[in-house]
């Protein structure tokens, strides 16, 4: 038992001291509301207050903070993606992530460990080449992997999976990385609330309010307040926040589900992907085996999980991985996946004056989460969308200027 568990146990009533101050009662303005208490919100409200000095900021969050996919995800970041405009953006995610932890004075156990995207046929071989040249162009360690390599960076693995989809060779991402979820959005919360931040939970969003094509207000469940601007940065929720002011996005919601496993002694160091066999894993610092697979298959909004998802999954991971048969799953989940049609987000300013969205992130939101703020902060302090996000922009599916992102997927959709 740590000596700070006993302390408190033993001293009737001290307790350790809050990580931000209650927010009180609602203001009747704020120059900024952000609706969405996950990391991008957060980060987004951080950013807000601290590098342009807006102050009168509101996170408004449903249920509590970091709740939602922040808390859901499988805690991977990356920067190898397929085009240019998301290399680009993730990699500056990267950058961030690695000095975030004394940025935020938490530490957020960002272990940098490799990211072995597996091929399975020369199809995806080629695309894994692809993916490298791109990344190398833009100054993002990835490189081809061959077998011998795999064998010995994945101990255990079968690289003939059972004879049913023998492994060709991977994509290599050096800086690939897991973080501590929720670590980043305690930190995020911590550092906005000591800039003058107001962080509100338990505060749902009912209406929007405009006036000549213009952001005026939010409604709440705890009342109305008026505000300059908003940002939704809300995931599985978006489409309730855009139906409010009747915009149309081409946003689907799917569950994204994920488990880990009992701990056992650490055996895997890096982190192992595969598209044809829809899986990912990764080894925790507690010991777990963090797993996920690709979205469910149908469109619905909901966070059950399922018998059938660790099925399908445990049954392909063996394939993979036979010596991790006698393990046992120790918890399971769902997020709330926002998919757009190219697999790249949604982001920036909107045909709502002062309406700004952070969305659109499927499969990949949280690795985002220090640039998204970033961006958004740095987009709603100018209004215009800062140079990284314009590729993101609403308006690029009217102008079929999509950006094709499906290719750097960790699982087949
Ligand atoms: O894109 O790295 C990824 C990822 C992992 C789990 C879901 N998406």
């Amino acid at each position: 038992m740590s000596w700070t568990l006993l302390k408190q146990g033993l001293s009737g009533g001290e307790h350790a001291p809050r990580f931000f101050p209650e927010a009180g009662p609602l203001a009747p303005h704020y120059d900024v509301v952000v609706i969405g208490g996950g990391g991008h919100g957060l980060a987004c409200a951080y950013y807000l207050a601290r590098e342009h000095g807006i102050r009168r900021v509101a996170v408004l969050e449903q249920g509590y903070l970091g709740g939602g996919n922040t808390a859901r995800n499988t805690t991977i970041v990356r920067s190898n993606y397929l085009t240019p405009e998301g290399v680009r953006f993730y990699d500056t995610s990267v950058r961030m992530f690695r000095t975030l932890s004394e940025e935020l004075d938490i530490n957020l156990f960002y272990s940098e460990r490799g990211h072995y995207t597996l091929a399975h046929s020369d199809e995806a071989m080629r695309i894994m080449r692809w993916r490298a040249e791109v990344n190398r162009h833009l100054g993002v360690d990835s490189r081809l992997a061959d077998r011998d390599e795999i064998a010995e960076a994945v101990p255990g693995i079968d690289l003939d999976c059972g004879g049913r989809h023998p492994v060709h060779g991977a994509l290599f991402h050096g800086p690939g990385a897991v973080v501590r979820h929720d670590a980043v959005a305690w930190g995020y919360a911590r550092a906005a609330a000591a800039h003058g931040v107001e962080i509100h939970q338990q505060t749902r969003v009912t209406g929007l309010r405009t006036a000549g094509g213009r952001i005026t207000g939010v409604v709440t469940d705890r009342g109305a307040i008026a505000c300059g601007a908003v940002v939704s940065a809300v995931a599985g929720s978006t489409p309730a926040i855009t139906d409010m002011l009747g915009l149309d996005t081409p946003i689907e919601i799917y569950p994204l589900q994920a488990c880990v496993t009992e701990p056992v002694k650490p055996f895997l160091d890096t982190i192992v992907v595969s598209g044809s066999l829809h899986v990912y894993v990764s080894q925790s610092a507690r010991g777990e085996l963090v797993m996920g697979a690709a979205v469910d298959p149908a469109v619905l909004h909901a966070t059950r999980s399922t018998f059938g998802f660790v099925e399908g999954l445990a049954d392909r991971l063996l394939d993979l991985l036979p010596r991790v048969g006698r393990l046992r799953v120790l918890r399971q989940w769902a997020g709330m996946a926002d998919m757009t049609p190219d697999f790249a987000p949604i982001m920036g300013t909107t045909p709502v004056d002062g309406f700004h969205l952070d969305a659109g992130w499927g499969t990949w939101g949280f690795k985002a989460t220090p640039v998204s703020g970033w961006t958004m902060a740095a987009t709603v302090a100018a209004g215009r969308n800062h140079a990284l996000i314009t590729p993101f922009g609403l308006d690029r599916f009217g102008a079929f200027a999509l950006v094709g992102e499906k290719g750097a997927a960790s699982v087949g959709h």
